[in-house]
């Protein structure tokens, strides 16, 4: 198994990024890992890809860290965590973590969506972190957010089909000034944060270079899951202590498996 490069050439949000998060909902780009640790995510990406089966879409199987260990401690990489506890406090969970792939030969494409529309958590506190693969930008399909558009609430979903679609609700594009939409362009080992309520989406890579972001998802304590929608959410502890934790806890994986759908127990995975 490759491992990452230990260098690190992350720091703390100033203060600052983090109220520039607060008016416009993202901060990017936040430097995470060193020049060399690209070619050991892309090769280790390529392994786990490998794993999946036959007909398993890699843009719709989720918890990868319920699965693999390498992907578990990737997420609890301190640097990232530092990054997180800067704006969620000192205690909080992981509960999902997902690639989101532009693969030669696909046309995959997130539909403009709020996080919190799609997730039964309550309060809608959770951010995103995500890891950029490969460089990111607009002929690549980088992820497009519309800045600001945290603050106005919930906002009405259609439905969306069609095989390129990664998620099956969208907001339609007239519900916000494209003036505000901002290309989250990454080098790869670099990485942002966005607020669940966030509008973002992203279009295809029409360039046919690979773009694959890896996102982990972190919520406050505080936060609980309806396990009447998600009966399978588990969570990770973090950071902090949590004597009554308001969800059930997952096991820590100890192999190197791959999820095969979007919320699976993690007794499932050795
Ligand atoms: O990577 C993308 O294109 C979209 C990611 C996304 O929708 C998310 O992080 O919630």
């Amino acid at each position: 198994m490759t491992t990452l490069a230990a260098e690190t050439k992350a720091r703390r949000l100033s203060e600052a990024e983090r109220q520039g998060f607060e008016e416009r909902g993202f901060i990017k780009p936040l430097p995470l890992f060193g020049d060399d640790a690209a070619d050991h995510l892309q090769a280790r990406f390529d392994e786990l890809l490998a794993k999946l089966p036959d007909g398993i879409d890699i843009n719709r199987v989720n918890c990868w860290h319920k699965a693999n260990r390498w992907v578990y401690d990737l997420c609890c990489t301190p640097a990232v965590l530092n990054y997180v506890e800067d704006l969620l406090g000192p205690e909080f969970y992981l509960w999902g973590c997902h690639f989101f792939c532009k693969l030669p030969g696909g046309s995959s494409e997130v539909p403009w969506h709020q996080d919190a529309q799609y997730w039964p958590l309550t309060p809608h506190e959770t951010v995103t972190v995500w890891l950029a693969l490969h460089d990111t930008d607009d002929s690549n399909g980088a992820m497009r957010v519309v800045a600001g558009s945290h603050r106005v609430g919930l906002v009405d979903h259609g439905s969306v089909e069609g095989e390129q679609f990664v998620l099956n609700q969208a907001i339609d594009e007239s519900a916000f000034a494209p003036e505000d939409v901002v290309t989250i362009d990454l080098q790869a080992g670099q990485m942002s944060l966005h607020d669940d309520r966030l509008i973002h989406g992203s279009g295809p890579s029409t360039s046919g270079r690979r773009r694959v972001g890896l996102t982990m998802r972190f919520s406050p304590n505080r936060v609980k899951c309806d396990l009447g929608v998600w009966p399978n959410f588990e969570a990770y502890p973090m950071r902090g202590a949590d004597p009554e934790p308001l969800n059930p806890i997952g096991e820590i994986p100890q192999g190197d498996d791959c999820p095969t759908s979007m919320f699976q127990l993690s007794s499932e995975f050795s």
